[in-house]
């Protein structure tokens, strides 16, 4: 053959092929940090302080620090737990709403220096930060601007306060993953209210740790979830508008519980919640520590719904997990584990409506690596897959995940199964985002389809999978 015509007919192959050119981004898009911040998925939140000690849930700031006396306190135990329990990272209320400060705060006389509580020796930064760092968990930090007892509270010089209060922990703790701060702006000791300089606070926190994810109902960094009852909407846009936003701000909790469809900053929800009714130890609520059925729940409807889980167990008054906290969260782990071990979807063929190129084809959902993604064409943003199982299958959860550095798209999407020639639908939902854990009837079949009704932009859908769980079913 001659080479001309060899080439002229390898041309349609290489038109089929399509374009090997990744989709641009779609509006808002996650940093870097922002994308290594969602795929920790579960972290543990500490609320440790004299609130432990009084059973309170927000002291007055009037306690005696001598109240704060744990008599075995063992962060490593904390840490042991939160290793058991699949945490990649921890937030401790380094100081709640009364002021008082787990680590000698130069800033305030109320602090873990001034109790007896191991002569004033005692550091519960120091050990919390070091555990952390030899079991391989990032550290975090919920710092509460109102504060109950700092004398300046209220008046303009509080504000330089909280920023050298920030800066003495980012000075002495090392890296920290995120900085929780809350809205909270009650009274101070002199009746009066801060005016929060949040441009400030913030400011501090890119300077000093960048890479620490700010968490407030503003974010920058994430956002709060509107509730804290540990569910994250069905609907769950990781963007907002946040000029629109500030921390404390009314009559938002809807909104922040799904997000804003192409708004222009990418703050991702987190789910922070608790296994026990309250955020502090109090040994009357040991009883009601969350079910493992409850927690697996909270799980799917905040990891599954695009969010993160930052789940509560709080040291008791002495310094220590208690052990009906950290046996039923290991047991939830199990669980989860087992129900994650097997992905039904394990051997499958899969054939999209439409693909991009051999670069972004269907197959790439399933080989298990998180950067690559089946794409359609620019402007293709309907189109469907369909999944052949090597035989039938019996499963109740669909995983689905988005490849979100290039920004969040789907905005519907349907599941069916066959049903005589044709299809069932069998769920139809919304956003994806990062991942999106769809509960099905428990159903038997070999195909099953996934159509994306509607999006944004061209879909990036970089993983499928099937599961079974046999704890919460829908049937
Ligand atoms: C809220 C606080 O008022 C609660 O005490 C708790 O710390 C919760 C996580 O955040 O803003």
């Amino acid at each position: 053959m001659k080479k001309w015509l060899y080439l002229a007919a390898l041309l349609p192959l290489a038109w089929a092929c399509g374009t090997s050119e990744a989709p641009a981004p779609c509006g808002a898009v996650p940093s870097p940090y922002q994308w290594e911040w969602q795929k920790m998925e579960t972290n543990l939140f500490l609320h440790f302080g004299p609130n432990t000690f009084t059973s309170k849930e927000w002291g007055n700031g009037q306690e005696s620090e001598d109240v704060f006396q744990p008599t075995a306190l063992d962060c490593r135990q904390w840490v042991a737990v939160a290793k058991a329990a699949g945490f990649k990272g921890v937030i401790i209320t380094a100081k709640h709403h009364d002021g008082f400060c787990l680590w000698p705060n130069p800033e305030s006389t109320h602090t873990v220096a001034q109790s007896s509580w191991r002569d004033g020796k005692g550091d519960v930064l120091r050990e919390l930060s070091d555990a952390c760092r030899e079991a391989g968990l990032k550290f975090g930090v919920y710092v509460s601007p109102w504060d109950r007892n700092h004398p300046s509270y209220g008046t303009p010089e509080y504000n330089q306060v909280f920023v050298r209060t920030l800066e003495h922990i980012y000075a002495n703790y090392g890296e920290i993953f995120e900085q929780w701060f809350d809205g909270a702006c009650g009274e101070g000791p002199n009746g009066k209210r801060q005016v929060y300089d949040w441009p400030l606070f913030n400011g501090t926190v890119f300077r000093e740790q960048p890479q620490a994810i700010i968490f407030s109902d503003a974010g920058p960094g994430c956002r709060w979830v509107g509730n804290e009852e540990g569910h994250a909407g069905r609907t769950n846009w990781s963007t907002v508008n946040v000029d629109e936003l500030f921390p404390g701000v009314p009559n938002k909790n809807d909104f922040l519980n799904e997000g804003l469809k192409g708004g222009t900053d990418w703050a991702a929800a987190e789910t922070d919640v608790s296994i026990r009714p309250g955020w502090f130890w109090r040994p009357s609520e040991t009883p009601q520590v969350k079910s493992v059925e409850k927690l697996l729940q909270i799980w799917y409807e905040s990891v599954g719904r695009n969010s993160l889980m930052l789940l509560n167990i709080p040291p008791d008054n002495r310094g220590l997990i208690d052990p009906v906290d950290s046996a039923r969260v290991i047991a939830f782990r199990e669980a989860l584990d087992q129900i994650l071990a097997t992905d039904l979807a394990a051997g499958a063929k899969v054939k999209a409506s439409a693909t991009r190129g051999r670069a972004f084809s269907a197959a790439k959902m399933l080989d298990g690596d998180e950067n690559h993604y089946w794409a359609t064409p620019d402007g293709v943003t309907e189109a469907s897959f369909v999944v052949t199982l090597p035989e039938e299958r019996t499963f109740n959860r669909v995983m689905l995940q988005e490849y979100i550095p290039l920004g969040q798209r789907v905005e519907s999407f349907c599941i069916d199964v066959p049903d005589g020639d044709g299809w069932k639908e069998i769920a139809a939902e919304t956003t994806i985002g990062y991942k999106r854990i769809v509960p099905l009837p428990t159903t038997t079949a070999s195909r099953i389809r996934v159509r994306i009704a509607s999006a944004l932009a061209c879909p990036t859908i970089s993983a499928f999978a099937l599961y079974m769980d046999p704890i919460l079913t829908l049937n």
